[in-house]
């Protein structure tokens, strides 16, 4: 479920994005519960949020102000595609391309920590945003976090894994700059041999179970990582 806080959270982001340049003022508490027409404390904690992910400020008694572009205090958050479109303001969705158990390649079996050739079930979906093509991803889980008969992937995967218990608290993540094959271009409607970049992430739960080998490709002209780093004290 998406908050309401959280819709208008990402329409402020939005807006920002649009129309707004760092220490510009945001609209008043009044004029944001009547554009969106919620609670002053649905307002309030949709600015917090922001002002937690340094993207605004507040300054007493004057209002909200926009941040400095390159000041974001947040630690990358881990998120699912569908968290990720939320929070940048548009609409998931998904199409299958393949749902098939199968044993895990050796790669996938080391990551996971898995005998070799154990059953996994392997998942391959185009992610959307808006009805645009963003990325592909090809996901493995271990047939014993989640049957394969089980999954409805038309729905949010990480959603069905916290239901069962195994929800994706950490993840080592690689990024790669690679070349789109034809295949891959024509699903993500670009034109053959596109930038994109390429994720490998391995996802594990709160005790430490790995849950997850990932590779999402993304379009490189619609997608870009944002990272805050910081020198070590
Ligand atoms: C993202 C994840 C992928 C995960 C999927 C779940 C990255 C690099 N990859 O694509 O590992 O399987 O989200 O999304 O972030 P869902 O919960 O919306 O189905």
């Amino acid at each position: 479920m998406v908050h309401k806080y959280e819709q208008v959270a990402a329409s402020i982001r939005e807006s920002i994005a649009r129309s707004l340049s760092p220490h510009d003022a945001l609209a008043s508490e009044r004029e944001l519960m009547a554009i969106h027409g919620v609670s002053r404390m649905t307002v309030r904690k949709a600015i917090s949020v922001l002002v937690e992910e340094g993207r605004v400020y507040n300054v007493h008694g004057s209002g909200t102000f926009v941040g400095s572009a390159d000041i974001f205090s947040k630690t990358p958050k881990l998120t699912s595609f569908t968290e990720d479109m939320i929070s940048r303001g548009s609409t998931p969705s998904s199409r299958v391309l393949e749902l098939t158990r199968i044993a895990a390649p050796d790669q996938v079996a080391s990551a996971l920590g898995l005998a070799p050739s154990s059953e996994v079930t392997k998942i391959r979906r185009l992610r959307l945003a808006d009805d645009t093509p963003i990325a592909l991803e090809e996901v493995y889980l271990p047939t014993t976090v989640l049957p394969t008969e089980s999954l409805n992937l038309g729905s949010s995967l990480y959603e069905q894994l916290r239901v069962a218990g195994y929800e994706v608290f950490r993840a080592e993540q690689e990024i790669m700059a690679i070349s789109l094959s034809a295949d891959d271009s024509h699903l993500l409607d670009v034109a053959e041999g596109s930038a994109a970049l390429s994720v490998t992430r391995v996802s594990s739960s709160r005790r430490g179970q790995l849950i997850e080998f990932a590779r999402t490709t993304y379009r490189a002209d619609r997608y870009t990582f944002q990272l805050a780093v910081t020198r070590d004290d």
